[in-house]
C-alpha cells in the first residue's frame, strides 16, 4: 500500500465512484467504500469487490460522525471523496428538502469531520449545476455569487457545499461538467444524453433531440475525470501535494447536441433518422468549463477526445448488452 494512503470513497457503487475506486487500488491505496444503493449498483463493484484493500458498507451518509466511524476502523484514514449525493435534477426539483440534507447538510457535516480529524484532505464532487443561469462563457469558478440564480435545489446544494469548503480554505470541490462513459446507467428518463444516445443506437432506434440541437456542453470522458480526482488529492504520477479551493473540471470545448447525435449514430452504426422533440424545461442553452485554474494548480487537463471515449463507452455497452442476451 502507498505510504500513508488509505481513502473513504462515499457512492463507491456509483458511476464515478466506482471508476474512483478501482483506479485507487490500482495505485495500492486501501479503499474504505460507503454506498447505500440508492442509485448506484452492487454490480458497479464488481471488479473490486473482493480486493483485499478494498472494504465495503452499506451506509448512508446522512449517518451522523460517518467519518470517525470509518477511521475508528481504519486508523490510516488520511483522504476522504465524497461522491455520494442525490444525482438527479429533476429528482431534486421534486424533493428539495431530501436533496438539502444529502448534498448540503450531509456533505458539510462529512467535510468538518474530516477536517477536525486533522486527514490530509477531503474531495467534494461538485457540479456546473452550480453555475445555474449564468452563460458567460467559458465558466470561471469566480462568477458564481449569492445572487447567482439557481435552476434546482441540486444546483443551489451543491454550490452551499463548495462555496463552504472554499471559504475554509482547507480541502476541494471540483465542479464537474458532463460527464461520460461505461456504467453510466441509460435507463432512467434522466440519464445523461449520451448514455442514452448510446444505448438507443446499439438498439437501431431513433434517437430524439430535445429544441433545435443546437445547444452545446462540454463532455468529458470518466478516465479524465478520476485522473482529475487524483492530481488534486496529491495522488498523480507528478504533481502537487492535496490542493485546496474550488476547480471546474471539463475539458475546454464544447460540442452541440446535433453533432453529438450524428457522431453517436456514425459510431454506432445507426441509421434511423432524428426525431426532435420540445425544448427540455429548465435546460441551460450552453456550457462550457474554464480549465486554466486547475491546469495552473496541478498540471491536469482532459486527454481523451470525445470520439475515443464514445468509442469505448460504445463497446461497453455492446459487451453489456451480449452479457443480457447470453445466458
Ligand atoms: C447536466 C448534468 C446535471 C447537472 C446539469 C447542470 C448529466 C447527466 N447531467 O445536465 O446533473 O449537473 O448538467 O447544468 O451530466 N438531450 C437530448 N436528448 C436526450 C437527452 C438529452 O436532446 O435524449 C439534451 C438535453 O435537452 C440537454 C443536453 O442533451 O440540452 C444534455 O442533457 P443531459 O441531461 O445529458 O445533461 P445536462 O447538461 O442537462
Amino acid at each position: 500500500m502507498r505510504q500513508g494512503a488509505f481513502a473513504l470513497v462515499t457512492g463507491c457503487a456509483g458511476f464515478v465512484g466506482s471508476h474512483l475506486t478501482q483506479a485507487l487500488l490500482d495505485r495500492e491505496v486501501g479503499v474504505a467504500g460507503v454506498d447505500n444503493f440508492f442509485s448506484g449498483f452492487p454490480h458497479n463493484m464488481e471488479g473490486f469487490r473482493k480486493n483485499p484493500l478494498f472494504t465495503f458498507y452499506e451506509k448512508s451518509v446522512t449517518q451522523k460522525g460517518l467519518v470517525r466511524w470509518i477511521k475508528d476502523r481504519h486508523l490510516d484514514l488520511t483522504l476522504v471523496f465524497h461522491l455520494a449525493a442525490i444525482v438527479s435534477v429533476p429528482y431534486s426539483v421534486e424533493h428539495p428538502l431530501e436533496t438539502m440534507e444529502v448534498n448540503h447538510r450531509a456533505s458539510v457535516s462529512l467535510y468538518e469531520e474530516a477536517r477536525e480529524l486533522g486527514l490530509k484532505t477531503f474531495v467534494f464532487a461538485g457540479s456546473a449545476a452550480e453555475y445555474g443561469e449564468l452563460d458567460r462563457l467559458p465558466l470561471k469558478e469566480s462568477y458564481p455569487d449569492e445572487d447567482t440564480r439557481h435552476l434546482s435545489p441540486y444546483g443551489l446544494a451543491k454550490f452551499l457545499t463548495s462555496t463552504h469548503i472554499e471559504k475554509r480554505g482547507w480541502g476541494t470541490a471540483l465542479r464537474f461538467f458532463n460527464i461520460f462513459g461505461p456504467r453510466q446507467d441509460p435507463k432512467s428518463p434522466y440519464s445523461g444524453v449520451i448514455s442514452r444516445f448510446i444505448d438507443l443506437g446499439i438498439a437501431g432506434k431513433p434517437l430524439t433531440i430535445f429544441g433545435d440541437g443546437l445547444q452545446t456542453r462540454d463532455f468529458i470522458y470518466v478516465r479524465d475525470v478520476v485522473r482529475a480526482y487524483l492530481s488534486v488529492a496529491g495522488l498523480a504520477e507528478s504533481g502537487p501535494e492535496p490542493i485546496a479551493g474550488v476547480f471546474n473540471v471539463g475539458t475546454g470545448h464544447s460540442t452541440s447536441i446535433l453533432n453529438l447525435a450524428i457522431t453517436t449514430s456514425e459510431l454506432t452504426g445507426n441509421t434511423e433518422p432524428f426525431r426532435f422533440g420540445p425544448e427540455r424545461q429548465g435546460d441551460i442553452r450552453h456550457s462550457l468549463a474554464d480549465v486554466s485554474k486547475i491546469a495552473a494548480a496541478t498540471g491536469f487537463t482532459a486527454q481523451v477526445s470525445l470520439k475515443d471515449g464514445l468509442r469505448e463507452t460504445i463497446a461497453w455497452s455492446r459487451a453489456q448488452a451480449r452479457q443480457v442476451h447470453e445466458p
